[in-house]
């Protein structure tokens, strides 16, 4: 009986969260009015929903900054994100996802199938928002890449910038 309160306290809690971030992320409460002007756009509140969250959702780097010196290997990294929640792979939330960096990457995979790993392509499976990266000297190319549960990203894709750094 307790459980089953509190478990039905924390989806309450969750749901909660994800309304407040979809509506920070632009979606509308029912029954708001005018404080969007989407120019006569229409919206689907049902099963576009998803996919409008993931058009509005952005990442981006906190640190480093674009065209940023170092003159030591090691370089503190920081995921930002906007409009989705980070949740750790396996963790089927909606509008949710796990950051992925992109070091160097010369080529984007397949991104409607699952991410595969390497020194190039980065995951963040447990939901992390920061790491520190150990590079050889010269310039690198970073960009963040949000996946869902399955390390797929999302439609259309929840792509950063490119930022490129020089490691002295
Ligand atoms: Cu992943």
């Amino acid at each position: 009986m307790f459980k089953l309160f509190a478990f039905s306290k924390i989806l309450l809690l969750v749901t909660s969260a994800i309304f407040s971030i979809s509506a920070f992320a632009g979606g509308h409460l029912p029954g708001e009015k005018g404080a969007h002007d989407h120019s006569g756009q229409h919206h689907d509140h049902g099963s576009m929903q998803t996919a409008m969250t993931a058009s509005e959702a952005k990442v981006y780097f906190i640190q480093p900054d674009d065209g940023q010196v170092f003159n030591s290997a090691e370089v503190k990294v920081v995921f930002g994100i906007e409009g989705m929640l980070v949740a750790p792979a396996g963790t089927d939330t909606p509008n949710s996802g796990h950051h992925h960096l992109l070091i160097n990457l010369a080529e984007m995979p397949d991104i409607s199938m699952p991410l595969p790993a390497s020194d190039n392509i980065r995951h963040f499976g447990k939901g992390q928002t920061e790491t520190t990266l150990n590079l050889a000297p010269g310039t690198h190319r970073l960009q963040l890449l949000l996946g869902n549960y399955a390390h797929i990203p999302h439609n259309p894709p929840v792509l950063s910038d490119v930022i490129e750094i020089t490691v002295k």
